[in-house]
């Protein structure tokens, strides 16, 4: 696999940011067709297997057991009400299927319990991906071995801004999981969230450390913070639409033939605003009502949208002018020489 040759450098990723809104856009809808069919999408569920009582301090999370957010800890889910669910978002229309846990990292037990339910939500026929927290030496490659496709760790923010928005383990953890996750021949699912507090260049930050990553992911979620009752985020400021819309953008530059997701705060955009993030290049959602505990748009509203935009829906394999397992390679060259 050949490796991102031309690293981001912070100061270009702000350039970009800079831009008037609509050069910024045209640039990624422009690079977002030299890589994919522009008017496909890509649509994965997500559940949530292992809910609340994290130990962790995500100030953006919801299932974390320090603060109260209402949302109370509950057991691993069954396996055949987990494989229910995923065949009810076959069903529907949804391509890969997300199975997160509230764990800090799992224990062994638990990732041989997720390893089944990845084995049989694979033999249904659907893309596979897992966010269960840090993983040791070895668990990567077990679940690689049981049919997982992708793994989600997001690194959130900019190393500079983390500290105050997690305390409870480093971003070079984060860094070290997401290199096992690769090392084992998993793909990475990895993004972070605008309007935790941060500014432009915090941001810029962000997709710097993603961009750079050698290779830089195949799916990178961009979420829009969901604010809950409870969190120390509750209160924060709203993101400027536009602000959002440019994140997806300069993902889509920087990150040519990644899937870009456009992931939680959809249930806070209308159909206008959700429509531009596709122009600037977001080419997969979150699909189903709710995110893990929070609320996403009726699937029903969302393929009405898709059908009033003539979008088609589609696995990564058939949206890529090529397999965007290929991430970081090739002519990736074309954007680089734009920096
Ligand atoms: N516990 C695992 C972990 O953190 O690695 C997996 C689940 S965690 C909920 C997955 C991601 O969801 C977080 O990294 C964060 O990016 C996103 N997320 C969590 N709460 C959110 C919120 N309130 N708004 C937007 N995104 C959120
Ligand atoms: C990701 O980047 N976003 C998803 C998924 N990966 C696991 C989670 C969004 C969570 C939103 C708040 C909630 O419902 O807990
Ligand atoms: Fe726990 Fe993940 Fe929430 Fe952080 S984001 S508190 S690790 S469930």
């Amino acid at each position: 696999m050949r490796r991102n040759e031309t690293p981001w450098t912070v100061a270009q990723i702000e350039a970009l940011f800079a831009l008037p809104f609509n050069d910024l856009v045209f640039r990624a809808q422009q690079v977002h067709r030299e890589h994919f069919d522009a008017n496909a999408v890509q649509l994965s569920t997500l559940l949530s297997i292992k809910t609340g009582g994290c130990p962790e301090d995500c100030a953006y999370c919801p299932q974390s057991a320090k603060y109260d957010t209402g949302v109370e800890a509950e057991k691993l889910m069954p396996i055949d009400e987990v494989v229910a669910a995923a065949q009810r978002a076959k069903d529907a229309g949804a391509t890969r299927f997300c199975m997160g846990a509230a764990w800090r990292s799992p224990k062994p037990h638990q990732v041989d319990a997720v390893g089944e339910m990845v084995s049989r939500v694979k033999a249904l026929g659907l893309e596979t991906c897992v966010t269960l927290g840090m993983l040791r030496d070895g668990q990567a490659q077990q679940l690689r071995d049981a049919g997982l496709d992708y793994y989600n760790h997001n690194l959130d923010t900019s190393p500079e801004f983390y500290g105050q928005i997690i305390t409870t383990r480093t971003y070079q953890d984060r860094l070290d999981t997401l290199a096992r996750v690769r090392d084992a021949g998993l793909k990475v699912c990895c993004g972070g969230i605008v309007g935790l507090g941060e500014t432009r260049r915090e941001r810029a930050g962000l997709i710097a450390q993603l961009a750079n990553l050698s290779p830089y992911p195949e799916s990178v979620p961009i979420n829009n913070l969901m604010k809950v009752e409870g969190t120390p985020l509750e209160n924060n400021e709203s993101v400027d639409p536009f602000d959002f819309v440019r994140m997806i953008a300069v993902a889509r530059i920087t990150m040519p033939r990644a899937m870009v997701r456009l992931s939680a705060g959809r249930e806070m955009m209308d159909d206008a605003l959700q429509s531009l993030c596709f122009l600037a290049g977001a080419n997969s959602m979150f699909y189903g009502e709710k995110l893990l505990v929070t609320q996403n748009p009726q699937a029903e509203h969302d393929r009405a949208l898709l059908a009033r935009l003539g979008m088609r829906t589609s696995t990564e394999e058939k949206l890529g002018v090529e397999s965007a397992g290929a991430a970081g390679e090739g002519d990736d060259a074309g954007a680089c020489a734009a920096h």
